[in-house]
């Protein structure tokens, strides 16, 4: 038998190092980040932008808005990347630092919704929650799964089936790794054929309808989910609706300024901008 300090080092998530090591750059610091749809465990899972991203950013308040490990799929084939681990110890050790985490487990990691209402490790499982921001809003988060009995949105490729979105998925990461190898930004595929099919656009917009509804019934001045991997800030009905996107196709999250000011962050964008920088100032220097 190994002596137990071994087994002690080995589990000791917080003291280890990830394998990609932390970037040493100044972060830029929001209020609240708001990100969901991460899907680790699966091959669309796009854990290097996301882990550049943690990387860059700090907030006071983080909110894990559902779909953060995909369980069904981890259950049908194992997979877990090194970049998987390094995005919950990223996670786990800004809870550590001292950000209030806050997670609202979705439809795919349902497995943890037992857990809602403990606090461990800094992190709070909650099943909804209501933030307020700076300037006073209150803002109902939650994934997004309750209404897909009432709307299509979830499968917005619907008669396509699922098949087909793991296989546009697939098609999607080659074309990305295609695109790295010559040097090229992100671009997601799925998050163009989603715009050109009009169905999905019909579903989608009834799902952000439904949900705005839903909050303005229940008092509050927005919403704030995830779930239809579709990110959007805009009014419906006098409800802010704000859907955070997800790191499998759009790479998106949704911060709040210290002002009380929204936004959708595009990070493939954000990636790609920098490396033209570097490539302005390389041209220049
Ligand atoms: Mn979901």
């Amino acid at each position: 038998m190994p002596p137990l300090e071994n087994v002690a080092d080995i589990a000791d998530f917080l003291h280890s190092t990830p394998a990609i090591p932390e970037r040493i750059v100044e972060r830029r610091r929001y209020r609240t980040i708001w990100i969901s749809d991460v899907h680790l465990g699966t091959r669309g899972c796009n854990a290097d932008l996301l882990i550049d991203f943690l990387d860059h950013v700090d907030s006071d308040t983080m909110y894990l808005v559902g779909d953060m490990i995909d369980g069904w799929r981890l259950k049908k084939k194992f997979y877990w990347p090194v970049a998987h681990n390094d995005v919950v110890w990223r996670l786990l050790k800004r809870a550590k630092r001292g950000t209030r985490v806050v997670y609202i487990p979705g439809n795919h990691d349902e497995v943890f919704r037992q857990f809602s209402g403990l606090d461990f490790g800094g992190v709070s499982i909650r099943r909804k929650a209501i933030h307020e921001t700076a300037d006073g809003r209150r803002l109902l988060v939650l994934h997004g799964d309750e209404f897909d009995a009432i709307t299509l949105a979830h499968r917005w490729l619907a008669y396509l089936g699922d098949t087909a979105y793991t296989a546009l998925m697939a098609v999607n990461r080659w074309v990305n790794a295609a695109r790295r190898r010559m040097g090229m930004p992100y671009w997601s595929l799925s998050k163009h054929a989603k715009a050109k099919v009009k169905n999905a656009v019909a579903f989608i917009s009834q799902f952000e309808e439904v949900v705005a509804h839903a909050a303005g019934s229940r008092g509050v001045d927005g919403v704030v989910c995830g779930h239809i991997h579709t990110a959007e800030a805009r009014e419906i009905g006098g409800i802010q609706y704000f859907n955070d996107g997800d790191w499998v196709e759009g790479c998106t999250a949704l911060v709040e300024h210290h002002d009380g000011r929204m936004e959708l962050l595009h990070w493939a964008d954000e990636i790609a901008a920098r490396t033209t920088d570097a490539a302005i100032i390389a041209i220049a220097a």
